[in-house]
């Protein structure tokens, strides 16, 4: 097994995309559990790329390539992380805030959460406040996730949580945020009702906020 992860994990840090998915194909026929594909394969290699970043050896460039390759060995696995035939539990929507444009940690929680049973609405990245509101009051969800992966995008995060109160929603809705830079701390400073560090936990705050 762990061949297979190291040239996945080496296929996703070089940012190629047809050898990220001959290796997770590879890995997948010979049996490799999905869910070992994208805790020791494909998630520390967005680590890797993160600290070449840092240390000046990858450029935004590189960054985008990385995450292309990552995004086409997640397709290959969802369907093994998502199960069919599971009734609805409660509706979420998904997005990341405005000024930021991570998607792969809130895709995966998505991946994770629709798994669970819950109907995913997903907004995509870069979400205004307004955007939120707009889906609170025409889906009538029962959570919004919030995501950011910026110190400079965090404080957006109160921004959409007091628009939110601000339009007389709050009650309506659980609120949950999570992202390489958030905490609890922070979850619990901005009135957000939960914080999750991965989406394995996003799955478990979203089944005890609103799950039944
Ligand atoms: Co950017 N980037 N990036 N980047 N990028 C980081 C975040 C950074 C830490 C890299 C670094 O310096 N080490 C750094 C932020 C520093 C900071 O704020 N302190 C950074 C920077 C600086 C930038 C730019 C400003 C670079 C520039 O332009 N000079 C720029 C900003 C663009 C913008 O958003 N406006 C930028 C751009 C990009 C790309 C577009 C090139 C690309 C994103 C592509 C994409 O997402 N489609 C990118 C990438 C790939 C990264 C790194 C390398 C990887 C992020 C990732 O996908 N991780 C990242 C370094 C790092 O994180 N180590 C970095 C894998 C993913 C599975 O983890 O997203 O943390 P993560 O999600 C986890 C948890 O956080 C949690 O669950 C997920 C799964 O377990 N989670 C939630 C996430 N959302 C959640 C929501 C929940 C619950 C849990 O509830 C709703």
């Amino acid at each position: 097994m762990e061949q297979y992860l190291e040239l996945i994990s080496r296929a996703v840090v070089e940012g190629d995309q047809d050898s990220t998915v001959v290796n997770v194909q590879a890995a997948l026929d010979a049996n490799v559990d999905a869910i070992n594909i994208l805790q020791k394969g494909l998630i520390p290699a967005m680590s890797e790329v993160g600290k070449l970043f840092e240390g000046g050896e990858y450029f935004v460039p590189e960054m985008l390539i990385a995450a292309r390759a990552m995004k086409s060995g997640l397709e290959l696995i969802k369907p093994l992380l998502v199960s069919a035939d599971i009734k609805p539990r409660g509706k979420i929507a998904l997005g990341t805030v405005k000024g930021d444009l991570h998607d792969i940690g809130k895709n995966l929680v998505g991946i994770m959460l629709e798994g669970a049973g819950f109907a995913i609405y997903d907004l995509g990245t870069d979400i205004s406040p307004q955007q939120f509101i707009d889906v609170i009051k025409k889906q009538e969800v029962d959570l919004i996730g919030l995501s950011a992966l910026l110190t400079t995008t965090m404080p957006m995060m109160e921004t959409t949580i007091q628009a939110i109160s601000e339009a007389g929603l709050r009650s309506r809705v659980k609120i949950m945020i999570g992202g390489a830079p958030i905490t609890k701390d922070y979850a619990d400073k901005i009135g957000a009702d939960g914080f999750a560090p991965d989406a394995s936990q996003a799955t478990k705050l979203a089944i005890d906020l609103i799950g039944q």
